[in-house]
């Protein structure tokens, strides 16, 4: 099996798992746990950013979640959970794919840092004012649709849901009320190959899909003794 994934636990490398469950292609599994917030050095010995995921594939090593999507699915996947061009949804899957990496998570992380400046900036209100823009927008979008490209389940799908579970143990989003996003999450959870993921990848992870934001990854670090 030359395909592997390095995973750090609580983080957005829980994409590629769940995208090699989907496709049903084999890969070996190597997990990292953090140290006791960020990176272990075994991350940075594969990337010198010190960032999961990270795939390796005989002489390759590529980190970037987006990358190693395309890459996975590319290389491995016969293209399957890509939208082709020909394909009425193409736009849309493009455009979802796009909005994990370059609009949603940037968007939860300025909130992190913002939050952690006191007092709070006037700059903190206005993002979060864009950023429950951006939570209707994909409210109403996913009550709509049972998937983000519409109706077939997609790469895009597989980018997004860290956004909107287990990052909120770092950022505490709370998503009460986005009833469609609220209902998409419990359509993920029930995937087979959601499953499969997490019982591989974070078996010890609940889902995080309700409104309400979970136990913080840093409560989980103190009850634990880690920090
Ligand atoms: N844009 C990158 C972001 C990767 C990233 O920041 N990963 C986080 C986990 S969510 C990480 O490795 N954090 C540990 C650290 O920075 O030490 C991707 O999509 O792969």
């Amino acid at each position: 099996m030359s395909l592997t994934i390095h995973h750090l636990q609580f983080s957005q490398s829980e994409r590629l798992p769940w995208l090699c469950e989907e496709l049903q292609i084999p890969y070996t599994l190597t997990i990292h746990q953090r140290d006791p917030i960020f990176s272990p050095q075994s991350i940075y010995d594969l990337n010198p950013l010190g960032q999961a995921p990270v795939i390796q594939d005989g002489d390759l090593t590529l980190a970037e979640s987006g990358a190693c999507t395309e890459y996975i699915i590319h290389k491995h996947g016969d293209g399957r959970l890509a939208l082709p061009p020909s394909h009425k949804s193409y736009a849309d899957y493009l455009y979802w794919f796009h909005f994990a990496n370059s609009n949603l998570q940037p968007q939860i992380l300025l909130l992190l840092q913002l939050s952690r400046v006191d007092p709070l900036p006037p700059s903190f209100a206005r993002s979060s004012e864009r950023f429950e823009k951006l939570l209707e927008v994909m409210d109403s979008r996913l009550s709509k649709n049972d998937w983000l490209a519409g109706e077939n389940f997609t790469a895009a799908d597989c980018m997004t849901v860290f956004s909107l579970t287990t990052v909120r143990a770092f950022y505490p989003l709370n998503l009460t009320g986005y009833q469609g996003i609220l209902s998409y999450l419990q359509r993920v959870v029930q995937r087979e190959g959601f499953k499969k993921a997490r019982a591989k990848a974070d078996p010890e992870m609940e889902l995080m899909i309700d409104g309400k934001p979970p136990l913080s990854y840093m409560e989980r670090m103190k009850k634990a003794g880690k920090m």
